[in-house]
């Protein structure tokens, strides 16, 4: 087999046709080698006492893990000095990170969740980064929330990296999904995964039946139909997946189709919903939908909401495009 194309590679090729500029192709080796280090620090876990609760809470009132606090230090840290960005936030920061006066600004913005999916860490299950791109406000050395809070269809790029049996990063820059494995031998990013497309039909859908009882009508239609299987109105018989990490059940869409739903209920609905709209649902459904997949809030098309703060939560009913259509007119019968 002749020798996988290289991010690297990728990147120069996607600058000489003009899709993206030198400052971005830095951006993206910058979060390249971020993730590689979250990925080695992952896969050593206990070995270095990596694993267990830190003790404290972030901006979400959630108990952040060891892992949360240094790969989210690692990931700042290295696109703050990389010289690409002009402003930074994440999950686990409650305010906009600004760079320090002395160092170089770059073009972009990047909102990121460094670890989603954290509480699995500890029982060894698939983790990961996932991560959006914005064009930073031209000439202001130091952006604000107002200048992160734009619709998810601004988003110059966004992707995630799956921590699991390999290393995975899937990356979409507006023109179609491409899948990066890591080489650990090299180091490398190898293209495996080139145009990453998500069947447009599925019978798997991912939901926390826990939940079921606190459902809007719609969602409780949809899976009450899912589970009468063959002899219910769908007239096939469906299966379930719930990994309780986003990064892992996106990545299970995007190889074999299905559809993932953390909808709002009536538990969550004064708080919006459970996922974050920056640097979770927004990056994610722009991927989706480069992969012909679609993305909804349940009414509203995701990537089309008008963020008001930075680290508002939104439903998320995302996946294969014929089930998600579905879903979508439940909630406007
Ligand atoms: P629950 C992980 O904490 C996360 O943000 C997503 O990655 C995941 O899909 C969801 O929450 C799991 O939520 O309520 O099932 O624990």
């Amino acid at each position: 087999m002749s020798e996988a194309k290289r991010l690297s590679q990728y990147l120069a090729e996607q600058q000489r046709s003009g899709r993206v500029d030198a400052d971005f192709v830095g951006l993206m080796n910058d979060i390249a080698a971020a993730c590689k280090l979250i990925s080695d620090q992952v896969n050593k876990g206990n070995l270095i006492g990596l694993l267990g609760s830190a003790e404290s809470e972030n901006v979400q009132g959630e108990t952040q893990k060891k892992l949360d606090i240094i790969s989210n230090d690692e990931f700042t840290n290295i696109l703050a000095e990389g010289g690409h960005v002009a402003a930074l936030a994440s999950e686990e920061m409650d305010e906009v990170y600004n760079l320090p006066p002395n160092m170089k600004r770059g073009g972009y913005l990047c909102t990121y969740d460094p670890l989603d999916g954290s509480s699995n860490i500890d029982v060894n299950v698939t983790v990961g980064t996932i991560f959006s791109v914005l064009k930073a406000p031209e000439g202001k050395q130091n952006p604000d929330e107002q200048d992160f809070l734009k619709p998810g269809t601004e988003q110059v790029a966004a992707g995630y990296v799956t921590y699991g049996p390999s290393t995975i990063l899937v990356l979409t820059i507006g023109d179609g999904v491409d899948g990066f494995t890591l080489d650990r031998a090299t180091g490398e990013f190898k293209l495996t995964h080139p145009n990453i497309t998500i069947p447009e039909q599925t019978s798997e859908f991912a939901i926390n039946m826990s939940n079921k009882r606190f459902w809007d009508a719609p969602v409780t239609r949809y899976i009450d139909e899912c589970l009468a299987g063959k002899e219910g109105p769908r007239g096939r018989d469906f299966n379930m997946r719930w990994v309780a990490s986003m990064v892992a059940e996106v990545h299970r869409i995007l190889t074999r189709g299905g559809v993932f739903m953390y909808p709002i209920d009536s538990k969550i609905r004064e708080r919006g919903g459970k996922l974050r709209l920056m640097y979770e649902a927004n990056p994610m459904s722009m991927i989706v939908e480069q992969a012909g997949g679609m993305s909804i809030t349940g009414p509203e098309r995701i990537i089309s909401v008008q963020p008001q703060k930075l680290h508002q939560r939104v439903p998320v009913i995302l996946g294969s495009k014929e089930e998600v259509q579905r879903i979508w007119d439940y909630h406007h019968e």
